[in-house]
């Protein structure tokens, strides 16, 4: 007998396949067991399901108990992909949407405030750029946790997330951005005049003005450039429709000042899945030390294929990549 999987479990299934955290794999698994038809022929199936989320669920118990021991924080997030980016705001501005419409990871969307209890990592993407999202609990501005502060000195972006469905907007978000500026995280260009503030170091920013969908909130938005602080930059957006949430995805991908590199063996096409992701200005030895240790060492010369030379053109080991670059290493 057939078991005549439906649309909904073959999607549960594409993500579970994707799924890179335990996480997203047991979230993938529940929708697999609760949209799979429940008939005879899939009984086995069934069994097989429930017992890989017990598996999972019984090692994340494992996990938690460790870490409780060791007093892990669970504000200790390093970051994954090309970057990562931590998702800061009021109760309800929709921090939790905006990861859930970008990720797999598996957040709790409310309608009732503080529905985030801790930071949920998921893994967003900029094309093929794999960009970490983190939601995070709601902040009340006048007390900032101590953890809190410490993941923000360790990402590389802060997302500043407004309600524009609020008439406070405005005084929420520079309450959010003076508490910040407290702990000596600020966003305005480093002062050339000023020596000290030019080796000034710690994330980038980005306002994320969320809910552009409702009625009015362009307007508002308008308001916000207008009167709003001038850093970080400021873009509109809705989770509820996805509007913005692109442009978002190449800002970061910009903020990030990282290259692409396909990576391609002498005689095979490139591998086009997946990208290497180097800091700007990279050489191609140092893509040859990320791709292995040893590989860097006996590296005699490199092909490249791509914007920064001509087809094929043979480089030294000094040469820099630019994104998008097809590298052929010949060791
Ligand atoms: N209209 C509209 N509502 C949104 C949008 N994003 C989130 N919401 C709603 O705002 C409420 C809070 O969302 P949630 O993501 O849980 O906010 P969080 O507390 O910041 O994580 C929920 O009722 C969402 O449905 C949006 O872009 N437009
Ligand atoms: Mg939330």
């Amino acid at each position: 007998m057939a078991l005549n999987l439906t649309p909904e479990y073959f999607e549960a299934d594409r993500k579970y396949r994707q799924a890179r955290t335990p996480a997203e794999k047991l979230a993938a698994l529940e929708e697999m067991l609760r949209t799979i038809p429940k008939h005879k022929a899939s009984e086995k199936k069934q069994a097989d399901l429930k017992r890989k989320i017990k598996e999972l669920k019984e090692a994340g118990q494992q996990r938690a108990a460790k870490k409780s021991g060791a007093g892990v924080d669970p504000y200790s997030l390093p970051p994954q992909g090309a970057g990562q980016a931590l998702l800061l705001g009021l109760p309800n501005c929709g921090k939790s949407s905006i990861v859930g419409r970008l990720t797999k990871a598996p957040v709790k969307i409310t309608d009732f405030p503080y529905g985030t209890a801790l930071p949920t990592p998921g893994m967003a993407y900029h094309e093929d750029v794999p960009i970490e999202l983190v939601d995070l609990p709601p902040v009340a501005p006048e007390s900032l946790l101590p953890a809190l502060i410490n993941a923000i000195r360790h990402t590389h972006i802060v997302l500043l997330v407004a309600d524009l469905g609020l008439p406070s907007v405005l005084e929420d978000l520079e309450a959010l951005i003076a508490a910040l500026a407290r702990h000596e995280i600020t966003f305005d260009p480093p002062d050339e005049e000023d020596e000290g503030d030019y080796m000034r170091v710690g994330p980038k920013g980005l306002i994320v003005c969320n809910k552009c969908d409702l009625p009015g909130a362009m307007d508002t938005f308008a308001v916000l450039q207008e009167l709003g602080p001038k850093y970080p930059e400021m873009l509109a957006v809705s989770a509820a429709t996805g509007e913005g949430l692109a442009e978002m995805m190449h800002r970061l991908f910009i903020m990030l000042d990282v290259v692409r590199i396909y990576a391609k063996e002498p005689g095979k096409p490139a591998d086009k899945e997946k990208p290497f992701v180097l800091p700007t200005n990279s050489t191609v030895g140092e893509l040859a030390r990320m791709i292995h240790k040893d590989l860097a060492e006996n590296l005699k010369f490199a092909r490249v294929w791509g914007s920064s030379s001509h087809s094929g053109q043979q480089v030294h080991t000094s040469h820099v990549l630019h994104d998008r670059d097809i590298v052929e290493l010949h060791a």
